[in-house]
This record gives structure tokens, C-alpha cells and sequence, in this order.
């Protein structure tokens, strides 16, 4: 146990200079001893120790003293802190940022703080996500790729160690309440039933309560979802219920909940609604609202076009950007497609639109709450467009069922899928929109989600509010942030240091970079101080160096996934060379002038990729799915009495991949479900 954690109960004076120097530090509040006093902590040991205890114990109550321990609470003026990411959405879906979907919610937090332009994912959910809550690389974190395509490396396990506790651990223990509302990715797919083990689901890594789905996406309406680690069916016997309103409804609950019972205690939300990873499932009314702004009548080429010039008259991109080309090889120009593919690819994009602007509307009524208690003034809201860019995995066709993606099956004609045109976004489908739209959404920069040398793939955009310190209202930000920037800059914010124990467990450090210095108007146009970062997701990768960008070029669309993997990934590469001071999109491939850059950047990933257990590196999609991997039932006797759907249905819902494999029975899936 650490001196500086013993002396606020300590009462013997050998120690009471060494901890003089720490009291100081410390807020106490109330009589010490006395059932209202509180403290904060040193934080450097998670939980705090326990205090001794400082009253009398006598053989007799009457003549004993007795001694309460302080409430651990927050630094004063630690404000509440609202994080949000949504899914799958790249640089051109927000209105915020030029795109002509309406967000109105990101357009006033913008307007009421900072707007950021170069953010960072890993181009894929469960890798964004924990680099997001542990403060560290997805590697680190055991998330090099998606747990459903986990094999047994530290990089790659999908297990985030016991050295790098969560954001939710560190601020519940500093005397935050907590909570994480929709997707948790970060579940090892091999965790994810009723046995658990639970250490990895949201209750398990600090956050206090829970409410949302387990796995990379949700059926919006009939959602696989859960409150802390139990399953549960609000949507039974509710048609119009969908989780998107469904999760803002229960976290403005759980906001007024903890407010009405401690209007002093801060509050950490994770806030990941499943919007707008494919299924695409907005209400009709959304849907009919943005329909009728006919915004993508003339098709993808135009949309991304528009959006372009909208980015440059905000002045959200640099205004000398080129717009990098339409890959003509890659995907059909709007004006090559038949008449019936371009009503079937407008009704797509409608949809996905309208679910857009559905989830930022919904965000918007959990802020509002904040304001309604009278909070919104220290609070912290970050607000994070996607946690990579926008998703191809439709394919160039789009999809009535996502699900045949990843069964390999991703190019049904059109005339097959307009027999879905009138059911579209409702739960009678499983959708994802051609990936035309999915180029133009990653407007101004090229490919897509996966691509982890691309722009398109990684560079997303964030909001940031604060009113309470941020006064640079309605400025831009051009400073390289990434998501493992996110957790020191809270805890910057908050006054809570990154600990150095937890559970006994000494902790790793922590990766990224606050970004806190940028809230201040006289540090606008500093330098970045996130200097180097490395990105590599499925044998692609990229070296940022202060401004230059080392780009492995794209070797496959994201929806070819089931090909002959490249056998060398390290080596075997076309490299691309950027200088994106000067060059925004990254249009401009400068590798041939300068070969010494090259080879010097080149030797730099090696030195990350040793540094962050990024090796073994693996180029492989679909054949790591069906790797071999931990199993709940792997270990367990055979048994005619169990069947794949008996072991799944209830906890898994659609997605069985923990479940042993014996036929499935005939009865239709939904049926076998409900009836459980
Ligand atoms: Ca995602």
C-alpha cells in the first residue's frame, strides 16, 4: 500500500510529514470521521485504500468514539462528462462538416464549442472502441482486429488486459457515477452469453450500469439487449418501439435518476448508439422526412461533388484541397447505372439518411437533459462522427441482408432486391446501401471503414463542448488528435491522474495524448502535440510522422473478403507517401521524390509495430472469422440434450457465433426466438 494513500486515517506521527505534502492536494470536506465527510483521492491506487480507523473502540459503546471513512469524491469542479461515438460514418455524413444529411444536435454543440477536423480511428468498431476507453492502442488493448475474428495473440485476442483499466474504472473509483448505453464491442465474442465470464462486459470494466446490445451491430427493433448483464424485451407487443430512441429514453431515466438522488455527483456517460452501422432501421417518419428533401436524386457522383464544395465554404477543409477522383475501376459512375438501380440506390441512401438524423436528433434529447437539470454548463461532451469511416460491406450493390456479406454473398441484382423496396429500414430487413454512397459519404477523402491507410477509412470528425471552460465558440481545430487521445484529455479535465495500480495490478501507460490544450483560443494554431501514430488493420497500414502520412496502397475493397490473403503484409506493399500539411485529402503521392523519407518511416512502424504487439501482422478477413477461439461450450461433455439454438437463443439472438455448430433445427429462426 502506497504512503501517500495511508495518510488521510493515518494517525501516527512517524508518518504525518510524509503525508503533509499530499494533504495539501487533497480536498476534504466535513468533520473527519463524521458520516458527511468526503475526499478525494491521490488516484495513483485503484481502488483507494481502505482508511484506518480513526475513532475509540472500547469494550462499551458508550465509551468508544465512533469513525466513519470519508466519501471518496471527484476533484471540485470536475465536470460530467458525456462521450459519444456513433458507428460506421465517415467525414461527409454530418451537415456539421458539409455533409447534406441534417445534425443538427452536432451542428449546436459545434457552434457552442469546438469543431475538430483531423480525428483518428482504426478504420473498425471494436478497435476504435478500445482504443477509446483504455486511453491505449487497439493492439495493446488485444483489439487488432474485431473479437469475431480474434486469434490467440496479446495484439489480437480480443482481451483488454488487466493492466489497462478502463476510463468507466478510473472515474467510478474516483467517485463518478457511470454508465454505457448501446453497442459494446469490446465483449470477447467468446464471452458473450449467460456464463459470461462478465469482467468484459460494460459492468465489468467500471461502468456501474448498462443498457444496450453485445456485438458489432443490432437488430434496431427487435435488438439483442440488455440492462447490466440481463437480457431484456421492451420492444415485445411495441411495433413502433426502436432501441435508438429506446437507449436515449433510459440514459435521460438514468440522468435524472442520479441527479434526483445526488444533484452533486458527476456523472461519466458512454454514450454508442448502434446508428449507423448496417441494419439501417429508422422510424417511417424519419424516413418520410427525408425523402421529401429529395436530397440524393441525382445520385452519388453529384452528392460527393456537393458536399466537397459545402466543405470548403464552411472552411472545415483546407480551401486549396483537391477532391480525389472517383474510382471508376472500383465502382460504377451514377450515370452508367439503369434506371431501376438508381431507384433501388436512392431508397437505400434515404434510409441510411433518415437514420442519420434520426440517432443525432435522439442524442440531442439526452443533452437536453443535462440542460433541463441545469448540468450542461460543466459538461464535457465529446461527440465523435463514427468510429471509422463510412461501410462498403454492402458492396457496390448495397444488401436487403447484411448478414449475406459475411457469408460471402454480396452481389444480388437489383431486380432481386427491389422485392424489399417498400420494406426497407423496417425490421423485415437487414440492410446496407451501395457502397457509391458509402465513397461519397467519405467525402473529401478516398475508400473506406477497413481501410486503415486511407483517409477515408480513418480520418473522422468530433465536437466538442464545455461551456463552463471552452469560450472559443464556434472555432475550428486542425491539431492530429486520436481516439487514444480521448481518456488522458478526460482525465486531464477531470483532475483525476491516470492510476498507477488497480486491483494490485501495476498499469501500463497510457498511449495517447490530451487534447485538452487545443480548448484554449491562444493555442489554436499550435502544433499538434500527438506527434507520431501508427494504423494497421488486416494487413493494411499506415505511418503518421508529424504532418507525412506513409500509406500501404489499397490491395482490396473492404467487401472482398474472401480472397487469397497477402502473404507478407510488412513487405509486400506499394507505399504511398503524403504530406498532409500541404495536402488535405491525401491526393498527392510524393513517395517517388522522396525515397530516404520513405525507407526512414518505413523503419519507424517496425519500431511501433514491436513497441504496441501489433505482430504478428495478418492480412487475412473472412479466415480469421472461422479461426479457432476460446469457446463456452468448447470444454463442455457432448450432449444430445442441447442444441445450437437451446445454447443461443435467448442470449445471442442473431448472432450464434458462440454456440456449438450441429444443424440448426427447421423451425423459422424468429419463431424458435419468441417462443423462448
Ligand atoms: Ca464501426
Amino acid at each position: 500500500m502506497p504512503q501517500e494513500d495511508k495518510q488521510y486515517k493515518c494517525a501516527l506521527p512517524s508518518l504525518a510529514a510524509a503525508a503533509l505534502s499530499f494533504t495539501q492536494a487533497r480536498e476534504v470536506t466535513g468533520e473527519p470521521g463524521s458520516p458527511s465527510a468526503t475526499t478525494t483521492i491521490s488516484g495513483k491506487q485503484l481502488p483507494a485504500p481502505e482508511p484506518k480507523f480513526g475513532g475509540v473502540i472500547k469494550q462499551d459503546a458508550l465509551k468508544s468514539k465512533p469513525w466513519w471513512a470519508p466519501r471518496i469524491v471527484p476533484p471540485k469542479q470536475a465536470p460530467n462528462v458525456l462521450l459519444i461515438i456513433t458507428d460506421d460514418a465517415g467525414f461527409g455524413v454530418p451537415s456539421t462538416f458539409g455533409g447534406v444529411i441534417p445534425t443538427p444536435t452536432m451542428d449546436s454543440i459545434a457552434n457552442e464549442g469546438l469543431r475538430y477536423n483531423r480525428v483518428f480511428s482504426t478504420a473498425l468498431c471494436s478497435p476504435t472502441r478500445a482504443a477509446l476507453i483504455t486511453g491505449r492502442n487497439h493492439h495493446s488493448a488485444g483489439f487488432g482486429v474485431i473479437s469475431e475474428q480474434s486469434t490467440g495473440f496479446p495484439g489480437y485476442n480480443s482481451i483488454i488486459a488487466d493492466d489497462k483499466a478502463t476510463i468507466g474504472r478510473i472515474l467510478l473509483d474516483n467517485g463518478y457515477s457511470t454508465a454505457w448505453f448501446g453497442k459494446a464491442h469490446n465483449t470477447p465474442a467468446f464471452a458473450a452469453s449467460q456464463v459470461g465470464p462478465f469482467d468484459q462486459w460494460p459492468t465489468g470494466m467500471g461502468f456501474e450500469y448498462f443498457y444496450g446490445f453485445v456485438g458489432g451491430d443490432a437488430n434496431q427493433w427487435q435488438p439483442n439487449l440488455f440492462r447490466n448483464t440481463t437480457q431484456i424485451y421492451p420492444f415485445e407487443g411495441k411495433p413502433e418501439w426502436n432501441l435508438i430512441t429506446g437507449m436515449a429514453d433510459d440514459a435521460i431515466d438514468y440522468i435524472t435518476r442520479i441527479h434526483q438522488t445526488d444533484p452533486g455527483k458527476p456523472i461519466f456517460i458512454k454514450y454508442a448508439p448502434g446508428a449507423t452501422h448496417a441494419p439501417h432501421h429508422p422510424t417511417k417518419k424519419w424516413v418520410d422526412k427525408i425523402h421529401a428533401m429529395h436530397l440524393f436524386d441525382d445520385g452519388y457522383n453529384k452528392l460527393r461533388e456537393r458536399t466537397f464544395e459545402n466543405q470548403k465554404k464552411l472552411g472545415v477543409i483546407d480551401r486549396e484541397s483537391n477532391l480525389t477522383p472517383w474510382p471508376d475501376d472500383v465502382l460504377k459512375p451514377w450515370d452508367q447505372l439503369s434506371a431501376e438501380e438508381q431507384k433501388l440506390f436512392i431508397r437505400q441512401v434515404e434510409v441510411f439518411a433518415a437514420y442519420a438524423a434520426y440517432n443525432d436528433h435522439e442524442i440531442g434529447r439526452v443533452i437536453q437533459a443535462f440542460e433541463d437539470l441545469g448540468r450542461l454548463d460543466n459538461t464535457l461532451i465529446i461527440y465523435i462522427n463514427g468510429d471509422n469511416g463510412t461501410s462498403a460491406e454492402g458492396g457496390p450493390l448495397g444488401t436487403p441482408n447484411e448478414v449475406a456479406f459475411f457469408n460471402g454473398v454480396n452481389e444480388m441484382p437489383a431486380d432481386v432486391q427491389m422485392k424489399w423496396y417498400d420494406v426497407w429500414g423496417t425490421e423485415e430487413t437487414y440492410i446496407h446501401m451501395s457502397a457509391g454512397w458509402s465513397w461519397a459519404f467519405d467525402t473529401p477523402f478516398d475508400w473506406f471503414k477497413q481501410n486503415a491507410s486511407r483517409l477515408g477509412g480513418i480520418n473522422q470528425n468530433m465536437v466538442v463542448s464545455w461551456p463552463a471552460r471552452i469560450k472559443d465558440k464556434g472555432a475550428l481545430r486542425k491539431q492530429f488528435i486520436h481516439v487514444i487521445d480521448v481518456v488522458p484529455t478526460i482525465l486531464e479535465a477531470t483532475g483525476i491522474p491516470a492510476p498507477g495500480e488497480v486491483d494490485g495490478i501495476e498499469q501500463a501507460p497510457i498511449e495517447g495524448t490530451s487534447f485538452l490544450y487545443t480548448f484554449d483560443a491562444k493555442n489554436a494554431d499550435v502544433p499538434s502535440r500527438h506527434k507520431t501514430q501508427y494504423f494497421e488493420m488486416m494487413g493494411q497500414w499506415a505511418l503518421y510522422d508529424e504532418g507525412w502520412l506513409l500509406s500501404t496502397k489499397v490491395n482490396r475493397a473492404p467487401w472482398e473478403a474472401f480472397g487469397v490473403a497477402n502473404p507478407d503484409p510488412l513487405n509486400n506493399q506499394v507505399f504511398q507517401l503524403y504530406d498532409l500539411t500541404t495536402d488535405f485529402t491525401q491526393s498527392n503521392d510524393i513517395a517517388a521524390e522522396h525515397p530516404d523519407k520513405v525507407a526512414e518511416l518505413r523503419k519507424k512502424f517496425v519500431r511501433e509495430a514491436e513497441k504496441y504487439q501489433i505482430f504478428p501482422l495478418d492480412a487475412s478477413v473472412a479466415a480469421r472469422i472461422v479461426a479457432p477461439r476460446p469457446n463456452i461450450t468448447a470444454a463442455a461433455p457432448s450432449s444430445s440434450t442441447r442444441t445450437r439454438w437451446s445454447a443461443c437463443r435467448k442470449a445471442i439472438r442473431r448472432s450464434c457465433s458462440t454456440a456449438p455448430t450441429p444443424s440448426p433445427p427447421t423451425l423459422p429462426y424468429r419463431k424458435v426466438a419468441r417462443r423462448a
